[in-house]
């Protein structure tokens, strides 16, 4: 393993360089437990990879979206990137058969989650685990920066796909198994079916293209690069 997370196989070469970036915040306890899965499976699967820590530090309330965006363009300024998986903290793939490689579409990774019973809580979810190719997040100018605490970023992540005529791939659900690690409630969004409304009229002004931070520091560590932002709604 390479300084800030980096592997790649020494006995062929992968055709892409995943990113997998995963946002977090006091969660010390589950992010221990990632690296030391997540290293096996990626490797077991050959994947030339980083894992990029997404840690929001000040006052806002957590916002996933935003700093999925945030790591994707920093991320993009380091190294060639072909594929990015955008992974929740909590979520470990429990079947060796879950590719984390990007497709010609959109891919909902974490189709059967053990919390919901491993089945789709309902048919729009694409919450948990998302792989996109770079050109296909820029074509959705990425997530939606305006949800600030729990709930509906990855609603409108959803819309903003079908919305530019990309659809969503899944693996069957008896493969696509996710385990999730459990842990308290996370403050949720109050603005969130407000925001969800009217999300068409924004996707073209709030996303990639809008993204106002303040990056403190990007640290290349041993098992993980750290980015650590600061996100304000006053910024
Ligand atoms: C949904 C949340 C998603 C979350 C799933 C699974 C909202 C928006 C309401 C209009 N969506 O209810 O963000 O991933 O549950 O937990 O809250």
């Amino acid at each position: 393993l390479k300084i800030g997370g980096v592997w790649s196989p020494e006995s062929c070469q992968s055709h892409e360089k995943v990113v997998i970036i995963v946002p977090y915040r006091n969660r010390t306890d589950q992010l221990m437990a990632f690296l030391r899965y997540m290293h096996w499976f990626l490797q077991r699967q050959l994947v030339h990879y980083r894992i990029v820590i997404m840690q929001q530090t000040g006052r806002a309330l957590f916002n996933r979206g935003m700093l999925m965006n945030v790591g994707f363009s920093e991320i993009k300024q380091l190294q060639h990137v072909d594929c990015v998986i955008f992974h929740d903290i909590d979520l470990l793939p429990e079947n060796d058969r879950i590719l984390y490689r990007c497709e010609n579409m959109p891919k909902h990774m974490s189709a059967a989650v053990s919390s919901f019973h491993y089945k789709l809580p309902y048919s729009n979810m694409f919450g948990g685990v998302e792989a996109f190719k770079v050109a296909q997040f820029h074509t959705i100018n990425g997530f939606s920066n305006s949800y600030f605490g729990w709930g509906g970023e990855d609603d409108d992540l959803y819309k903003r796909v079908y919305l530019h005529r990309l659809e969503i791939l899944r693996d069957d659900q008896t493969l696509a198994r996710y385990y999730m690690m459990t842990h308290a409630d996370q403050p949720k969004n109050p603005k969130r079916f407000d925001l969800l409304k009217k999300s068409t009229s924004r996707f073209e002004t709030d996303g990639l293209n809008s993204l106002v931070y303040k990056c403190l520091y990007i640290e290349e560590r041993p098992f993980f690069t750290l980015i650590l932002v600061d996100l304000d709604e006053m910024f």
